[in-house]
């Protein structure tokens, strides 16, 4: 913090920094296994920033969290039961409760410090934590998909970037544990950084995932707040058949507006796997063609 600015300065994100203008730090603590700040900002309202990182604002996080759990549940012809890994703001818990195919859903986030934050300082999040659908358990995400086999539809992994807590959940061994852990036709859906500036990392996830899922796809979405303006996801599923670019399941305009989506349509789903050519080229021998 500087002058009333936040600014964040990562490894992943070399020579460029986002700032955001700050009206008041609400929350400054570190946890056993990070730091946690809560920001209200001048024009993107209230930020969670850990380790230093931007995770959400209440100007864009809508973007990011209904993507990350849409795509995947609407890929999927029938998502009755959910995991997600990660995501102790609730903003995904949030947006998966409302599919209404889904009768359940499990979360397993690592660090009880930063629901406690959302809880108190983000309820348009955390909310999403209070619905009858929901169970929240505080653990090891990596460790507690080791032993669940054959349980899930759909595991959704809302990480933070793979510096610091997080970084079990961007390996290889970590698709091969969501692989066992999926029924029959299962789909994984993973925070896939973004290609701007880690290609590498990207490449990487793509490759583990293929080698584990007979079909991987790569989506993207717009999300101004995090560097380059943009945040992939890395997809997986069992079903060897399966066009992620076709929706199974398309809302009718009613459903539409009881969900309150405001980012996620079916041709937002269709578009964020259009992939530019440098893209294509890169990520081509692990994509179904
Ligand atoms: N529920 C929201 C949590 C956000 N999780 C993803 C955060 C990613 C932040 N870093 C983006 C960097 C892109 N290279």
């Amino acid at each position: 913090m500087k002058k009333g600015w936040f600014s964040e300065i990562g490894n992943l994100w070399p020579g460029m920094v986002q700032s955001l203008q700050v009206n008041e730090v609400l929350l400054d603590e570190k946890s056993e296994l990070q730091s946690i700040q809560v920001l209200d900002t001048k024009h993107h309202g209230r930020a969670l920033i850990l380790d230093g990182v931007i995770q959400c604002t209440g100007f864009d996080e809508f973007s990011y969290q209904e993507m990350i759990s849409f795509l995947p549940l609407c890929s999927h012809p029938n998502p009755r039961k959910v995991l997600i890994i990660g995501g102790g703001d609730g903003g995904v818990a949030r947006e998966v409760v409302k599919h209404p195919g889904v009768q359940e859903v499990v979360q397993v986030e690592i660090d009880q410090g930063v629901v406690d934050a959302s809880k108190k300082h983000l309820p348009n999040m955390s909310c999403g934590f209070d619905h009858p659908k929901m169970t929240l358990h505080i653990e090891d995400g990596f460790a507690y998909m080791g032993q669940h086999h054959q349980e899930f539809d759909v595991i959704i992994t809302d990480s933070s970037d793979p510096e610091g807590p997080a970084e079990s959940l961007f390996g290889e061994k970590y698709f091969e544990l969501m692989k066992s852990a999926l029924r029959p036709g299962g789909i994984v859906c993973s925070q896939g950084e973004t290609v701007w500036t880690c290609m590498h990392l990207v490449h990487k996830m793509v490759s583990d995932c293929s080698r584990h899922f007979p079909s991987t796809a790569y989506a993207y979405a717009s999300v101004p707040t995090y560097p380059t303006g943009q945040i992939g996801f890395v997809l997986g599923s069992l079903d060897p058949k399966i066009d992620f670019r076709d929706p199974s399941k398309v809302f009718t305009s009613e459903e539409m507006e009881k969900m309150d989506l405001k980012y996620y349509n079916e041709n937002v789903h269709r578009a964020a796997f259009a992939l530019p050519t440098f893209v294509q080229k890169k990520l081509s021998p692990f994509l179904k063609k």
